[in-house]
C-alpha cells in the first residue's frame, strides 16, 4: 500500500482574519504544486471562509479544528459539520488533547463528532495521545487503546476508510520536547495493529497516521522516514509560512 504523506498545520487560537489571509497567501506562494505531501491548514473558525477563498484550487486543503455533532439547533456557540463543509472544509481535527484537557471532551464525544464528520463528507483527523504520567506509568498503549476503542465505537470499515489518525503525546505538545523517532514509530506501529484488528489489513494499511508534538523543520525528515509515520500535525511551527513550507519540503 502506498500512503500519500500529509503535512497538516493546526493554527489553534492564532490569527485574526487579515493575519490568516496573509499567512495563507504566503504559504501558497511557497508551494510548487508538485509537493509529495498533501498539505492541510486548520485556521480558527472565523478565518475558514476567507482562507478558503485564498487557497481556492491550490493544493492546500482546508480543515477545521473542531465541530459539534448535531447538524443544527439551539447550541449557542457551536459549529456543525455541514456548516464546515459549506465554509470549504475537507478535513476536521477531532479530539485534540487541548480540547480534552480544557473543554472536557470525552471519548464518547469524540465518537459522536467522528460520526457527524463522516456523515457530512468531512475527513476526520482523529487525535489520540497519552500524558506524561501515563507514559511514565507504563500505560501508553492501554490509554491509546481505550481512546481508539471508545472513539471508533460503532464505526464501520467503510465509515473509517478515509479517516486520518494523529498520535500526539501530550508531553510533547508545545513543549519543544518531541518524541524520539523510536518512541513515535513504536506507537504508530501499535496504532496500525489496533486498526488492523478493528478494520482489517487493507484499511489499516491504507490509513494515514500523523505524528504531532513539537514537529519542526529540524526533526521532520527523521520522523517521516519511519515506516508507520505518514505525516505530521504541526502546531507552533505552522504559524510562519516559511517554516511550515520547510516542513512540507522536508525531503530537500
Ligand atoms: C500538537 C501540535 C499540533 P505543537 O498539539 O497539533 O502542536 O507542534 O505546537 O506541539
Amino acid at each position: 500500500t502506498t500512503r500519500r504523506p500529509m503535512i497538516a498545520g493546526n493554527w489553534k487560537m492564532h490569527k485574526t482574519c487579515p493575519e490568516a489571509e496573509d499567512t495563507a497567501r504566503a504559504l501558497v506562494g511557497q508551494l510548487t504544486g508538485k509537493e509529495e505531501a498533501e498539505v492541510m491548514i486548520a485556521p480558527p473558525a472565523t478565518a475558514l471562509v476567507p482562507v478558503s477563498r485564498i487557497i481556492g484550487d491550490t493544493p492546500v486543503q482546508l480543515g477545521a479544528q473542531n465541530l459539534f455533532w448535531e447538524n443544527q439547533g439551539a447550541y449557542t456557540g457551536e459549529v456543525s459539520a455541514p456548516m464546515l463543509v459549506s465554509a470549504g472544509c475537507r478535513y476536521v481535527i477531532i479530539g485534540h488533547s487541548e480540547r480534552r484537557q480544557y473543554f472536557g471532551e470525552t471519548d464518547e464525544g469524540v465518537n459522536k463528532k467522528i460520526k457527524a464528520a463522516v456523515a457530512a463528507g468531512l475527513v476526520p483527523v482523529i487525535c489520540i495521545g497519552e500524558s506524561e504520567t501515563e507514559r511514565d506509568g507504563g500505560k501508553t498503549f492501554s490509554v491509546l487503546d481505550k481512546q481508539m476503542e471508545k472513539g471508533l465505537e460503532g464505526l464501520s470499515e467503510d465509515q473509517f476508510s478515509q479517516a486520518v489518525m494523529a498520535y500526539e503525546p501530550v508531553w510533547a505538545i508545545g513543549t519543544g520536547r518531541s518524541a524520539t523517532p523510536e518512541q513515535a514509530q513504536e506507537v504508530h506501529a501499535h496504532v496500525r495493529q489496533f486498526l488492523e484488528k478493528r478494520f482489517g489489513a487493507q484499511t489499516a494499511g491504507a490509513a494515514r497516521i500523523l505524528y504531532g508534538g513539537s514537529v519542526k523543520p529540524a526533526n521532520t525528515a527523521e520522523l517521516m522516514a519511519l515506516p508507520d509515520i505518514d505525516g505530521a500535525l504541526v502546531g507552533g511551527a505552522s504559524l510562519k509560512p516559511d517554516t511550515f513550507a520547510e516542513i512540507i519540503h522536508y525531503k530537500r
